[in-house]
């Protein structure tokens, strides 16, 4: 079934300039890119977008690494969407993700790992809607 799922370059994969190298891997491994844009989250944006840790340890660490510069969200359409990107991404830790994947080839450790992706269907909803409106998704 297709599915659209949400891709985001953090702030360090940003700075690092992989946004193009980044988008070429989706576009190589099927996807299409429904929608992108660059913003600069404030810290209530970052919040809201992660609450589903705010109790976890991590959390105001990873709000800051979030908002200390501009992220590309994304909106990525292919069969299978949600799981194809978690097995592009690699594991949230790059010393567990397998060779190839796009946190063993650039994150610098398990918070500064370079993108995000949602995790099922209920989330790639919510985060799709987080950043786009329905007009933007083409
Ligand atoms: P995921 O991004 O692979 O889905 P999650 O468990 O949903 O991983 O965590 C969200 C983000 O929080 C991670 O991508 C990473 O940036 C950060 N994070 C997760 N676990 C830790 C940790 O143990 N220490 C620091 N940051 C973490
Ligand atoms: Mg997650």
């Amino acid at each position: 079934m297709t599915e659209q799922t949400l891709s985001i370059i953090k702030p360090d994969g940003v700075k690092k300039r992989l946004s193009g190298k980044i988008i070429s891997i989706f576009e190589e491994n099927g996807f299409e890119i429904k929608a992108v844009k660059k913003v600069h989250l404030t810290k209530k944006q970052a919040e809201g977008f992660y609450y589903i840790h705010k109790e976890r340890p991590f959390f105001n660490s990873l709000v800051a690494f979030m908002t200390e510069g501009p992220v590309i969200p994304m909106v990525l359409s292919c069969e299978n969407a949600i799981l194809k990107n978690r097995d592009i991404m690699g594991a949230t830790n790059p010393k567990d993700a397998k060779d190839g994947t796009i946190r063993k080839m650039f994150a610098e450790s398990i918070e500064r790992n370079v993108v995000h992706g949602s995790d099922s269907i209920e989330s790639a909803k919510f985060e799709i809607s987080y950043f786009f409106n329905v007009f933007e998704i083409l």
